[in-house]
């Protein structure tokens, strides 16, 4: 996470008071109480939701793999306890007991009790004050109800208990231990009169966990789950050889171990994929006190994946790190291509598509000062790290293109394979867009056109496969309003490339009829209809086609969005029957509103009561809509009948509800709802297929609104 606003001007304020009083910037700590935290704990923590809990857990083990990064430590175990105990040992040099000048208390208690601004804790430079992603484990502490310090060294095991923060007593010895034995454990119990909720997921911390695992190559990290007794039955992740899982009835336990690091990280994301290179590029090196690791492998596919990280944080929207890494990249490979002889001096450049295609990669950086910025904080913005990932990786590449001339020679070939690709499309788009070559097409056959010529009160309907294709036909006006019907079928384009859609017959049909032309005979004095209305389903498929549709239009006919000729049709959800009165009903608020209308206090819809009386049922099978419900409240009965598909509607239906000028809603599309399909149809593209399914799954919802 990046540094909470108040550190960072708390640390200002002790810049300013260094300079006054001329201490070293060793030096710089400034040290206040807990109660901000606990005043404002989101401030600290982000938020006091599941993520807020789930961070706490967060900060303890970052200071755990500080210690580990800094070759004190090997094994860091986190185990769930009962009472929403959490407990977080590992083996490293254990925080330091002595007492600490500034404070009079001792160091741990000044690192628990205090909050650190400075990033810096004393002249030792104590990393502990800030962990990884930087707000410091006193603010664990005060957002904890009870929490129990361990260490062990010195010959010793000292302990010391706190409350809501606060000491419950002098830090103690507990026992003699032999000199050897070293370590920290904390204890901690998240509040629950500060957190929304207190339950751990055990899904969030295992993936989280395995990240940082393979983050920190050479630690190990090992997670049990203690809390309740409950039979387990998981299997473990396919190909990943070097974590093991065990299985015990009541305890889950997973350890993580990666010896090669962010080298077997990318041997993880590609295990479904077919290599392209023999050995995966690995590189660590240190410059300027900026650490660099950067691992690479291309498989045969058409999407790129990187995954950047700074320190230990990844960054989603890259930053400097990422743009090194890619300069380097295309630089490289084509100095490489060019002196091997396999770009010829005629060739053009490889461009840094070419090089990207196929290519999973992760960048990892370890910086002193990250500064994080961008929309969600998750850009890296350090100048100086671009320049030191491009000459360190690019030092590390040439030597191992030296060194691997096999994978050198795949590695070229791909890119080579790429590039040729992406000629051959430019010249067949050409080709197929030179004038005349579209406007020959006949109208699609599936195309119902409208009788008009005039564009301007002309509309398309684009209405998702056959079936809805046949109820708008019948429910249009066919003077000005056309009905184009596509197939699903386009919906498997997922991953494909955009350009190649552009061959597929669905999407021919729809630039014909549309009527412009596209790329660079794209002339919208030619277009045919100006209105143009997507109608889908009010599902997952629906959202999907909805997405494509737009990502196509923002991305080869951004005119008409901005024309605003681009619109998305609004069926009911719904449909309320009372007696002889119904109406429709397009969202669920307005559910609401109309249940009250019709004397319908607070209703949530359940399924039917199967011991529902005769009267339903019979409607049911009239209706044949099994998301039939009958609601009765106060002596009245109020019938709704959900809309799933647009088929469900019958012709007059859906004229009345979503076709008919005068009753019908649209949304206008704009150029950043359609750029923001397209961000969603980039996510849906991707390789990996388990985070597409949950996008799919816990966003249907969001796709489908989009906010449209
Ligand atoms: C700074 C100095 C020393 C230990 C640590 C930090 C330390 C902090 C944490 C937090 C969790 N586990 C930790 N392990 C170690 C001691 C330096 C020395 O012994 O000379």
């Amino acid at each position: 996470m990046p540094k909470e606003p108040a550190p960072e001007a708390e640390e200002k304020k002790a810049k300013k008071a260094t300079k006054k009083t001329e201490y070293s910037a060793d030096q710089i700590t400034v040290l206040e109480g807990l109660d901000p935290v606990r005043k404002r704990p989101g401030m600290y923590i982000g938020n006091t939701a599941e993520a807020g809990l789930h961070h706490m857990i967060w900060e303890v083990v970052d200071n755990s793999i500080d210690e580990a990064m800094a070759g004190h430590c090997t094994d860091i175990t986190i185990k769930l306890l009962p009472d929403g105990m959490v407990e977080v040992s590992d083996n490293g040099r254990g925080i330091p007991v002595e007492k600490h000048k500034q404070t009079g208390l001792s160091a741990l208690e000044t690192v628990l009790t205090k909050l650190h601004a400075g990033g810096k804790f004393g002249q030792g430079g104590y990393k502990v004050s800030g962990g990884l992603h930087g707000v410091g484990v006193s603010v664990v502490n005060a957002l904890s109800t009870y929490l129990k310090a361990e260490i062990k060294r010195d010959g010793w095991l000292w302990a010391q208990e706190y409350k809501q923060g606060a000491p419950k007593g002098k830090i103690k010895k507990v026992k003699k231990i032999p000199k050897t034995t070293t370590g920290t454990t904390m204890t901690f119990q998240a509040d629950p009169t500060i957190f929304t909720v207190t339950e751990y997921s055990w899904k969030t911390i295992i993936d989280h966990l395995r990240q940082q695992a393979y983050l920190t190559k050479g630690v190990k990290i090992i997670i049990i789950d203690e809390r309740e007794i409950k039979e387990v039955k998981e299997s473990s992740e396919e190909g990943e050889k070097s974590a093991d899982v065990e299985f015990t009835v009541g305890k889950k336990k997973y350890t993580f171990y990666f010896e090669g690091g962010i080298a077997s990280y990318i041997r993880h994301l590609n295990r479904n994929y077919s290599a392209k290179q023999l050995n995966i590029f690995y590189m660590d090196a240190t410059e300027d006190e900026v650490q660099v690791e950067v691992a690479f492998q291309y498989v045969e596919e058409f999407k790129e994946s990187v995954f950047t990280f700074a320190n230990n944080i990844h960054t989603t929207e890259g930053g400097m790190h990422l743009t090194g890494f890619k300069s380097a990249l295309t630089r490289n490979l084509n100095a490489y291509a060019r002196e091997k002889g396999y770009l010829k001096e005629k060739d053009d450049n490889l461009s840094a598509e070419d090089v990207r295609e196929g290519l999973t990669s992760i960048v990892s950086v370890k910086v002193q000062e990250p500064q994080f910025e961008g929309q969600t904080k998750s850009k890296l913005g350090n100048a100086e790290v671009r320049g030191i990932v491009e000459s360190t990786f690019s030092e590390k590449l040439s030597m191992w293109l030296e060194e691997n001339p096999r994978d050198g020679e795949a590695v070229i070939g791909k890119a080579l394979l790429a590039a040729q690709a992406r000629k051959a499309a430019k010249a067949a788009r050409e080709t197929v867009l030179r004038k005349g070559a579209l406007e020959g097409f006949a109208l699609p056959g599936k195309l119902a056109d409208c009788s008009s010529r005039d564009a301007t009160v002309s509309e398309l309907y684009i209405v998702e496969g056959d079936s809805a294709g046949g109820s708008t036909k019948q429910g249009r006006n066919r003077t000005f309003q056309a009905v184009l019907p596509l197939r699903g079928k386009i919906l498997n384009v997922e991953r494909a490339r955009l350009d190649k859609m552009l061959a597929n017959n669905e999407v021919k049909s729809l630039v014909i009829a549309l009527g412009t032309n596209i790329g660079e005979q794209f002339n919208i004095e030619d277009l045919r209809y100006h209105r143009i209305i997507i109608m889908t389903d009010a599902d997952v498929d629906g959202s999907h086609i909805r997405t494509l549709l737009l990502t196509l239009f923002y991305r080869y006919f951004p005119d008409l969005i901005i024309a605003g000729h681009i619109y998305i049709a609004q069926p009911p959800l719904y449909m309320v029957e009372h007696g002889k009165s119904s109406e429709y009903v397009y969202d669920d608020q307005e559910l609401q509103k109309s249940l009250k209308r019709f004397g319908v206090e607070d209703v949530s819809l359940v399924e039917e009561d199967p011991s529902a009386g005769t009267e339903e049922e019979a409607a049911e099978e009239e209706e044949g809509s099994e998301e039939e419900q009958t609601q009765t409240a106060s002596k009245k009965k109020v019938r709704i009948q959900r809309y799933k598909g647009l088929g469900e509607m019958n012709p007059d239906q859906l004229w009345e509800t979503t076709m008919d000028p005068k009753t019908r809603i649209m949304k206008q599309v704009t150029i950043e709802d359609a750029a923001a399909a397209e961000e969603i149809f980039q996510m849906l593209m991707g390789i990996e297929v388990a985070p597409r399914k949950r996008f799919i799954q816990t966003r249907a919802k969001k796709v489908e609104n989009l906010d449209i």
